[in-house]
């Protein structure tokens, strides 16, 4: 609706975060940097067997996992909601689904559901929630293949385990302001449900416009990228602090970190000015510790934003 778009529009900046199993590799595998891609993708880009990928579950327990502070982060970065990966290609899961075992509570020593903690943070601290979701699953059997970009159509039953996680989703963890479809590639049809299920659960969620088959309510632009001009459409710029990674890398070079909070501001205010949103990412280490310098650069956007923001 009208007043769901405009409400949406009116949250113009906020937080992406990458958080799950691969977090612990940060990056490495066999003590080698895996520098061929996403080190959220590190199962596919080392490749790790997956039996072995699987395997780090039950070492992963997130003890300085800290939602109440990742939302005050938030706020302090002058952002209006939290958008958090629910399942990545990996296929883990980071919140109950009763779809499969292979998820933060039934597989790990930490069995607490990061999601909903999130989720309930966010109610808390007065700031939307929202979820990224890759249908893309290199877990569940006959799902997407292991590479990343040549994922398969999704099968019939590929199709029912998504549709059953997004109700899940739909109807345990609270309000859910958008729904970050990562999918492979549905059908005209298999879109139309993954959109259907979630508006009829939650009427007001925003599905991105990567559920394809232009069934979304909002466009995404490319990583990082920023449109020359506005766009008619509702729409949203993803951006990583880092090209090379959205998920933690331990090797990832930080520096200059006032010249990463001028980048963003720039960023911020041309996406902002031309009436889109802008999601920024950190990438959580696997203990669940943000990372001080991605910190200081969200402080440090905040910072400048207050003075304007009533401007
Ligand atoms: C996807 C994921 O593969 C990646 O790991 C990360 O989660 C990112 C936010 O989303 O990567 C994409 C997907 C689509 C485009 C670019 C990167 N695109 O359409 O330009």
């Amino acid at each position: 609706s009208a007043q769901t778009v405009q409400q949406w529009q009116g949250q113009k900046f906020g937080m992406f975060i990458h958080f799950g199993l691969y977090s612990q590799l940060g990056g490495m595998w066999k003590g080698k940097q895996i520098d061929n891609g996403y080190s959220e993708q590190i199962m596919a880009n080392a490749p790790i067997p997956l039996d072995e990928y699987a395997a780090t579950a039950k070492t992963f327990n997130p003890t300085k996992w800290d939602p109440d502070a990742i939302v005050k982060l938030a706020k302090d970065a002058g952002m209006k909601f939290i958008v958090i990966t629910s399942k990545h290609h990996d296929g883990f899961n980071m919140f109950h689904t009763a779809q499969t075992k292979y998820n933060v509570v039934d597989a790990t020593p930490y069995h607490r559901d990061i999601v909903k903690e999130l989720a309930e943070a966010c109610k808390r601290g007065g700031i939307g929630f929202g979820v990224y979701y890759s249908s893309i699953d290199w877990h569940e059997p006959g799902m997407d293949t292991y590479i990343p970009t040549n994922s398969n159509p999704l099968s019939d039953a590929h199709a029912k385990f998504n549709v059953a996680q997004l109700r899940e989703l739909m109807t345990q963890y609270g309000p859910i302001r958008e729904i970050w479809f990562d999918m492979g590639k549905p059908t005209l049809a298999q879109s139309d449900l993954f959109a259907t299920t979630v508006h009829k659960l939650q009427p007001q969620t925003m599905v991105s416009g990567r559920v394809w088959n232009y069934e979304g309510d909002f466009a995404v632009m490319g990583d990082n990228e920023v449109p020359q001009y506005g766009l008619d459409e509702p729409w949203q710029t993803p951006a990583s602090m880092f090209n090379a990674t959205w998920g933690y890398r331990s090797w990832q070079v930080r520096k200059d970190v006032q010249g990463k909070i001028n980048e963003n501001i720039l960023k911020l205010v041309q996406v902002v000015s031309r009436g889109g949103n802008y999601i920024l990412n950190i990438g959580p280490e696997g203990d669940g510790s943000v990372v001080p310098y991605e910190a200081d650069v969200l402080r440090g956007v905040g910072a400048w934003l207050k003075p304007h923001e009533d401007a």
